[in-house]
């Protein structure tokens, strides 16, 4: 009997983990659809690139053990909403709320929670916009609601959170003051040239935009 259940477990596991995966190859598809409509109708997509992860059995234990949630599948689909999880990297800060609306605009996806580190960055100068969805899974016998969540951030935002978060697991998690301060002036300078980089980006188009209107004139002349 003992064996049965755990073998009635093991199978109620790899379910609940699939659906995650499911919920993530259905964003990912939208987005990707995303990028290559955008990139076909304008020739430029705001979407750089995405990478997509499941959180590994551990890193939700050790979550579990953190939050002192009980070890239960609809506890933890209750309380951990990042086992599903999407990065989205773009070039530009306007890309990031272009990307956040046509994501919203998809009728089967429920928005649950928007945190906009970037408007309001995290003490220590972590920038990203986070977005909790929820996406339908059709399953053989059932339908489920999963959360996914996405990450949108610049790729000087990405730069910088990789090497924190490297930095931040080497000291195990408590990192000296110097190099704090030196990861704060290093978000400082890759926020500079992600402005740097709107500015110039926005002076180009302009100059696409008033080029296209000077061979209007020609033409029509
Ligand atoms: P990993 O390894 O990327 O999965 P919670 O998720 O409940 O613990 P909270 O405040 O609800 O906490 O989540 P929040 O603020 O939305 O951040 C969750 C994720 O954002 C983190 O996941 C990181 O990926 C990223 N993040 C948030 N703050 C920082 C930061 O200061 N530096 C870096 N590099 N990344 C950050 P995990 O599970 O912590 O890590």
């Amino acid at each position: 009997a003992q064996l049965e259940q755990l073998k009635k477990l093991k199978t109620e596991i790899t379910r609940f983990l699939m659906m995650y995966k499911f919920a993530l190859d259905e964003i990912e598809t939208k987005v990707e659809i995303l990028k290559e409509e955008f990139q076909a109708l304008h020739d430029y997509s705001p979407i750089e690139h995405t990478k997509s992860r499941l959180k590994s059995p551990e890193s939700i234990m050790k979550k579990l053990y953190r939050k002192n949630i009980n070890i239960s599948l609809p506890d933890i689909k209750e309380n951990i909403k990042d086992i599903a999880g999407l990065r989205i990297t773009c070039s530009f800060i306007s890309d990031i709320y272009k990307v956040q609306s046509m994501l919203e605009n998809q009728d089967d996806l429920t928005i649950l929670e928007i945190k906009d580190y970037i408007r309001s960055p995290k003490p220590n100068g972590y920038k990203s916009l986070h977005m909790l969805v929820e996406v339908p899974v059709f399953m053989s016998d059932r339908q489920e609601r999963v959360c996914v969540e996405i990450q949108i951030r610049t790729i000087a935002m990405d730069f910088w959170a990789s090497l924190e978060h490297k930095i931040f697991y080497k000291y195990n998690q408590s990192v000296p003051e110097q190099l704090l301060q030196e990861l704060k002036d290093a978000a400082d300078a890759a926020d500079e040239l992600d402005h740097k980089m709107e500015r110039l980006h926005t002076d180009i188009k302009e100059i696409k935009e008033s080029q296209v209107l000077d061979m209007g004139d020609e033409l029509s002349s």
